[in-house]
């Protein structure tokens, strides 16, 4: 499993940092929903879910947390603790946050508006979802040989 992490260009001065994200410039998507979590307890974890359609950028702009990624094959985690570094994730993609430092601030830059149809948060549904998406593309791949 590939991951792909940004590191967004940063404009430091005497004066401090700042970090400028232009969709489909600095990232591959519009830029439809902008969230964040913070206050997020010690133990806590997040996210269990997969999202049939929607990427993602992951920013941990203050502290730090560690992200699971799953594909339904491998698993990776990443650790998030650069404000200047941003996680990608695709749809498909099984996610988890854990390990929130106390003063973690987790900002989410997201190609769609908030959908509850949109998730996945079934782990069983989701290994269907990506067998019944291999067959799918193995029988595209079986018409074109034709
Ligand atoms: C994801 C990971 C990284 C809204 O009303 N609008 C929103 O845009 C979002 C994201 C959430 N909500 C509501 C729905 C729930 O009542 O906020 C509550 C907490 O959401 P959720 O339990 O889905 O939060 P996480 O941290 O488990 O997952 C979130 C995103 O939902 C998800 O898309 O990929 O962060």
């Amino acid at each position: 499993m590939q991951v792909i992490k940004y590191a967004f260009q940063q404009h430091g001065d005497e004066r401090g940092q700042l970090v400028a994200i232009e969709e489909f410039k600095d990232i591959p998507f519009e830029i439809k929903r902008v969230y964040y979590m913070y206050d997020t307890g010690e133990g806590v974890r997040r996210g269990y879910h997969a999202h049939k359609n929607l990427e993602q950028i992951l920013i941990c702009i203050h502290g730090s947390c560690k992200i699971l990624l799953d594909n339904g094959e491998e698993k990776k985690v990443v650790l998030l603790e650069k404000p200047y570094e941003g996680l990608y994730i695709s749809n498909d993609m099984w996610r988890e946050m854990y390990d929130f430092s106390s003063d973690a601030v987790l900002l989410v830059l997201a190609s769609d508006y908030y959908d509850e149809e949109d998730y996945i948060r079934d782990y069983d549904t989701f290994l269907a979802s990506k067998v019944k998406h291999m067959q799918d593309d193995q029988g595209k791949d079986r018409r074109r040989e034709q």
